[in-house]
């Protein structure tokens, strides 16, 4: 956390006047898995190490919180990690032991912040900057509702909708300063790569001919043909699967009881590695080590893009198949430019990898030096749209008068 941030240079002939730092509270209900703290974690380290801001996390469930963040102690009401106060939001009423209004609060995907505190903040002098951060989606109408006012009905405050996004005028995604460097030392370094594959699979790095791929995903009915193809593949193929959801299939699979980390397995041309859950900075290696990798829900999903390898996504599931036309619209961005047959065998994976049709891992592999040149490509395009916390904090300190 950068103190400097918080203090002005003073100008010629004038005092020096210690600006205090922006505060900020975010506000996080855990729905289910990790994305939700996921993302609300990852904001709030960027808020506070770049931009200098005093930031407190409510959340409600610390179990999901401490798998991202093994330092959290499950047991306390209030703990402070690195720079960044988290309280546990144990009721939907509570907002701390005395309710203190930050300067910006941001109220994660909706989560409805507690009354006590949305009445606080009628009271205070110089009004918050209340945001709304949504869910990701690519699709065209969020840059219409990017940044759109909401009056509150009955206080004089307004919310505003904030939506990341993967084109221009939407709010991004997240992308900390130092990730394209810190990619790029760990690909240049043998030595990096070396202590990576001992540490998560006991294991030294496989030889060049191999394809790593990386396998995070909900339980999914294609996993078994996948499998299979891998399994009779004329290539070697080692799987990198962190301990999660879709580790039953591999256990099945492989006619083991568990696919619990530590474990591995091999089959044919397929060799599989368990891996234990990581804490989130850790995350990013695992991209950065495999040549394909296999995404999901929200974060993960962003990682992949700024890994600039070829990946494919498994959408959170929603009711009456609402995913389907945001996995097409994500697809229409980050296929855009390729090839159309390339484009087309893409989406064919994609969709079959969310429950269309039997993915075709021949196929995808045939297109692999298209889609790997273009994982680089779309990187670049993304970084143009700006990094969420960046865009998210320029915006709010045009709003604090
Ligand atoms: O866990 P997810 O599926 O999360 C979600 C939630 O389901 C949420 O309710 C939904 O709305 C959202 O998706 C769209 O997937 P996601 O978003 O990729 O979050 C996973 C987080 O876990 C991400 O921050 C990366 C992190 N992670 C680790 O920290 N260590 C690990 O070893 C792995 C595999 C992931």
């Amino acid at each position: 956390m950068s103190s400097a941030s918080s203090v002005t240079e003073p100008a010629a002939g004038q005092p020096a006047t210690p600006l205090a730092a922006i505060s900020c509270d975010i506000f996080c209900a855990v729905i289910d898995n990790f994305g939700d703290i996921g993302v609300c974690w990852r904001l709030a380290r960027q808020l506070a190490d770049e931009h200098g801001w005093q930031v407190r996390v409510f959340v409600d469930d610390l179990h999901a919180f401490q798998k991202l963040c093994p330092s959290l102690a499950l047991d306390r009401a209030r703990q402070t990690i690195g720079a960044i106060v988290v309280e546990h939001w144990h009721e939907p009423s509570h907002a701390g032991d005395t309710v203190e209004v930050a300067d910006v609060v941001i109220e994660a995907f909706a989560c409805e912040l507690p009354s006590i505190y949305v009445a606080a903040m009628a009271q205070c002098e110089r009004t918050p900057v209340w945001l709304n951060l949504e869910y990701l989606s690519a699709e065209d109408w969020v840059a219409d509702f990017h940044l759109r006012p909401s009056p509150h009905p009955r206080y004089p405050l307004t919310k505003t909708f904030f939506f990341p996004g993967l084109g221009p005028g939407t709010g991004g995604v997240l992308k900390e300063r130092q990730l394209d460097a810190a990619r790029a030392a760990f690909e240049a370094s043998p030595d990096a790569r070396q202590a990576w594959w001992l540490n998560a699979t006991g294991q030294p790095p496989p030889p060049a001919e191999v394809t790593v791929i990386s396998l995070f995903a909900y339980e999914n009915l294609a996993v078994d043909s996948l499998l299979e193809q891998w399994r009779d593949s004329a290539t070697p193929v080692v799987l990198l699967v962190p301990e999660g959801r879709i580790s039953g299939a591999i256990a099945r699979f492989f006619g083991l009881p568990s696919f619990a980390a530590g474990s591995h397995a091999t089959l044919g041309s397929l060799s599989a590695h368990a891996l234990a859950f990581t804490e989130q900075p850790g995350y990013d290696a695992l991209l950065w080590a495999s040549d394909v990798n296999f995404v999901r829900g929200e974060d993960s999903f962003v990682r992949a893009q700024w890994a600039a390898k070829p990946f494919i996504w498994h959408i959170y599931p929603q009711a009456d198949d609402a995913h389907l036309p945001k996995l097409d619209a994500a697809l229409a961005h980050y296929a855009r430019s390729l090839p159309d047959d390339t484009r087309a065998a893409l989406a064919r994976f994609w969709h079959a990898w969310n429950g269309a049709g039997r993915p075709d891992w021949t196929e995808f592999q045939r297109h692999y030096p298209a889609l790997k040149l273009r994982a680089a490509e779309w990187a670049g395009e993304l970084t143009q749209v700006g990094d969420l916390a960046g865009n998210l904090a320029l915006f709010a300190k045009t709003q604090l008068k």
